[in-house]
């Protein structure tokens, strides 16, 4: 396979002046006739005339009317063509019904529907399938299906077809088709310069009622980016389509999103709190690509971040006004520390703009997304409020209509806050997360901070660059006054010091409020710090970074087999006690470091973790902490049950989350006796699956599962639920045999990518489990990953990931890992998505 380069970056030689496309649907031999009007670019070097073009069969081809024999390859096609402009015409076929890989055209459940992002296009026929070439498309649709949709707005229909035309010139990646048996959700919209707009949710008949919390989300997204972006919706219709058969969450198609049905389904006694609020962020995230990635799309498949860092950034400020920005903020930081920490840490470790690529597939990582967002967050910190509303006006009246690329996004920040970001810059080119290294001093009223940055080499960068890294600071009284409001220290150099003068006290310092950047701070802090901060501090992050902080010294006594700091539950139970704290707030104090995150920190400290005794020591500190607020739990539990029919707002979930966060404690220590409880009074699925899950996690609930399923088998979305929590929670000596007895499951659908995920994907998140010392849960994963390579290479590689933090494990563990990947890139017909992960993770 061959490796894609940044550096090789030159334009298509053409430019687009409009595509007719006309889809005679079949499950076997679909035709498609395309009709593209191209003309000599002005602007670009000359060059080949090629086509992508992948598992098609070329009918016939003709320029202006007259049949030519164009050279095929596996890749696309190459043809003589005039030097002017010219009208290119073909015919080709392919079969919806063996697309098992979910890429291009393919049928799920008797429904068409398409997936063209990144490369999926060519699969659907010859094009030039780069996101640069933008054009005007129509589409017509032929078919007997009662519901036929594509981008853009309607335009004629009848029995049998109906014609689509999108007036927005848009890259290939963007190209949608959906046909079938399908009901919808209608409402509508009114931007707010008078445009009305229809929107449709498009479900299969029976789904009808999970669809009602999925066009309230659209509906608020589309206000939420008139007020805080100036961006209002471009089309007469949006039409959202769930899919059962998707590889990912849902993608953002000019006016025809579709969606994954379990990022867009939702009811209250079928989806849980987190399932909505999931589904508003899906909805949110697809809708703002309209402008983040539609009508400014990107040059190259490299600066895939530039769309999708900057519409995750845009959709965690959409939640964080819905749901509390606090919240908000430690969930995402939760997430970075589990996943994307990880993947910058081992061999799969790449930039925010990675510089090559085999498989464009393989990018749609943590770093893309999630770095992408913290990159821009500390842009927004660096340049202040008004300089980022600044900045994204420019964005999008200079590069509204154009594919661009980071250099264009950093140059609209220069232009309007005049601030120079090439050192900034680096945050897109150098992987690796940063260590930041904070000592102190205090003498004669002056209080230093001497911060030292460090980035670890990663593959391909053995030797790093300082960075600018946006520390906010605030400094407390002993008495636990702030004296130092929040102040963003901009830490450029490999060692800078920051002194604070005047102060009566040697202050309390509250380091990385708001996680402002995405880095690891090494701190010895001093005894008693972090308590005091639990206590104390202003910023609710730190609040929360501090009951971590104590959280994660627990965990290490019972590691190396020490006693637990006694002053730990009380002062945790102190913060769950004051009402002052929303309850969100509260449960998140509740939460324990993942086992990952410790895998990770004690990697750093130069020791090898052991899955097995991180996950003991883990529960150990759960039992601990059952027992020392065995007072406070049982109420805390009950303000979490709330009379009334089932409400979504933030405010519910917060109060559930609190008394499910209490009852899984609980759970250790009532042998399951309120759990069990809640299980059989619970009048919606939030409640239902916290029960489940708080007996489960103590070795109990085998009853409870069995009624779940019996009660939800004709429901996939809950069924998947049904699978994934029992190996998730599965004790380590049991999860893998669970597993492979799943996978016998006469509802296990392997083709299914929620369903593979429900249980290989479990089995994954389950350290202990997964990690066994036996080498079987390795093996499992890479018989399956086999299995669904041969049908779904997209899925099967980003599954494979699970084997990524190899290195950090003791030699017998390597060797086995090391084995099974070694089996994976012997198998026959390898893809090449699993097996680029692969041979990066081998390195
Ligand atoms: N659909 C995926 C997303 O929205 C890829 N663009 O992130
Ligand atoms: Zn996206």
């Amino acid at each position: 396979p061959r490796t894609i380069y940044l550096k090789d970056y030159t334009p298509f030689p053409w430019v687009i002046d409009g595509v007719d496309l006309t889809f005679a649907l079949a499950p076997r031999g679909t035709r498609v006739t395309s009709r593209i009007r191209f003309r000599p670019d002005p602007d670009a070097p000359p060059g080949p005339f090629f086509l992508h073009g992948e598992d098609l069969r070329l009918i016939e081809a003709r320029i202006d009317g007259q049949p030519v024999t164009p050279t095929v390859t596996p890749e696309g096609l190459t043809c003589d063509v005039p030097t002017g402009p010219f009208t290119w015409e073909a015919v080709v076929e392919n079969d919806p019904e063996l697309n098992t890989r979910l890429e291009g055209l393919y049928l799920s459940k008797g429904m068409y529907c398409t997936q063209c992002e990144a490369e999926g296009f060519r699969r659907i026929t010859y094009y030039p399938d780069r996101p640069d070439v933008m054009a005007v498309f129509t589409v017509r649709i032929e078919s007997d299906l009662p519901v036929l949709l594509s981008n853009g707005n309607p335009e004629e229909s009848g029995p049998g077809f109906a014609t689509w035309h999108d007036p927005w010139p848009k890259p290939a990646y963007l190209f949608a088709l959906v046909a079938g048996d399908l009901v919808a959700l209608h409402d509508s919209f009114t931007t707010r310069s008078g445009r009305h707009v229809d929107l449709g949710l498009w479900v299969r008949p029976g789904d009808e009622g999970k669809c009602a919390w999925g066009m309230e989300s659209l509906k608020a997204s589309m206000r939420w980016d008139e007020e805080a972006y100036g961006r209002e919706y471009d089309l007469d219709v949006f039409n959202i389509v769930a899919v059962d058969d998707f590889n990912m969450g849902a993608m953002e198609n000019k006016g025809l999103n579709i969606f994954n049905s379990s990022a867009i389904l939702a009811s209250p006694d079928t989806a849980t709190d987190a399932d909505y609020e999931r589904v508003e962020r899906i909805v949110a995230h697809e809708y703002f690509h309209n402008w983040t990635g539609n009508r400014i799309t990107c040059r190259d498949w490299f600066q895939l971040s530039l769309k999708e860092g900057l519409t995750v950034f845009r959709d965690q400020q959409f939640t964080g006004d819905m749901r509390g920005h606090g919240v908000k903020r430690i969930g995402d930081a939760v997430l970075l520390r589990g996943r994307q920490f990880r993947e910058d840490n081992g061999p799969l470790a790449h930039p925010v703009r990675p510089e090559s690529f085999v498989e464009i597939n393989n990018f749609y990582t943590v770093t893309i997304y999630e770095k992408g967002a913290e990159v821009i967050g500390m842009l927004k910190r660096l340049v202040g409020d008004d300089g980022y509303r600044r900045a994204l006006d420019l964005y999008f009246d200079r590069h509204d209509g154009q594919a661009a690329t980071v250099e264009d996004w950093l140059k609209v920040f220069e232009d309007a806050t005049g601030r120079d970001l090439a050192q900034f810059k680096l945050w897109y080119s150098q992987a690796g997360t940063p260590r930041v290294k904070v000592e102190e001093s205090w003498e004669d009223g002056r209080y230093r901070l001497d911060m030292t940055q460090t980035i670890p080499p990663t593959p391909g960068q053995p030797d790093k660059q300082p960075m600018v890294i946006p520390v906010a600071l605030g400094l407390l009284n002993p008495n636990g006054d702030e004296v130092l409001p929040t102040t963003v220290l901009e830490l450029t150099g490999g060692q800078q010091s920051f002194t604070f003068d005047n102060l009566s006290a040697r202050p309390v310092p509250s380091i990385l409020r708001g996680f402002s950047a995405p880095v690891i701070l090494e701190r010895d802090a001093p005894e008693g710090e972090a308590a005091f901060l639990l206590a104390h501090d202003t910023d609710q992050f730190n609040r929360w970074e501090a009951a971590q902080t104590l959280a994660r010294r627990a965990i290490r006594a019972r590691l190396d087999g020490q006693a637990i700091d006694a002053s730990w539950v009380p002062s945790l139970a102190a913060a769950l006690r004051d009402d002052a704290l929303a309850p969100a707030d509260r449960a998140a104090l509740l939460g324990l470091p993942s086992e990952e995150e410790t895998a990770q920190a004690l990697w750093d400290d130069k020791r090898i973790p052991d899955p097995t005794a991180i996950h003991h020591a883990h529960e150990a500190v759960r039992d601990h902490l059952a027992q020392g607020l065995r007072d406070l739990l049982p109420q805390l539990h009950d303000g979490g049950r709330m009379p009334g029919p089932y409400s979504p707002d933030a405010k519910s979930v917060g109060r559930r989350s609190l008394g499910n966060a209490a009852l899984r404690l609980l759970s250790r220590t009532d042998d399951g006796v309120r759990a069990a409880a809640q299980f059989a009074e619970a009048a919606d699925m939030t409640q239902s699956v916290a029960a489940l899950g708080a007996l489960l996690a103590v070795g109990r609930g085998e009853e409870q599962l069995r009624a779940f399923h019996d009660r939800w088998a004709q429901d996939r979305l809950v069924l998947d639920k049904w699978f994934s929590l029992q190996v998730g929670l599965a004790r380590p000596e049991a999860a893998v045999a669970l597993a492979q007895r799943l996978t016998q499951h006469p509802d296990f659908d392997w083709k299914n990518p929620n369903r593979f995920r429900a249980v290989l994907g479990a089995l994954a998140s389950n350290p202990a489990g997964f990690h066994d010392a036996s080498g079987a849960g390795y093996r499992l994963l890479a018989d399956w990953l086999i299995r669904l390579d041969g049908a779904n290479p997209l899925s099967a590689a980003r599954m494979s990931t699970a084997f990524d933090s190899w290195r950090r494990l003791d030699v017998d563990r390597q060797a086995l890992i090391q084995s099974e990947l070694g089996r994976i890139q012997a198998a026959p017909g390898l893809s090449r998505d699993l097996s680029e992960m692969v041979g990066r993770m081998i390195g």
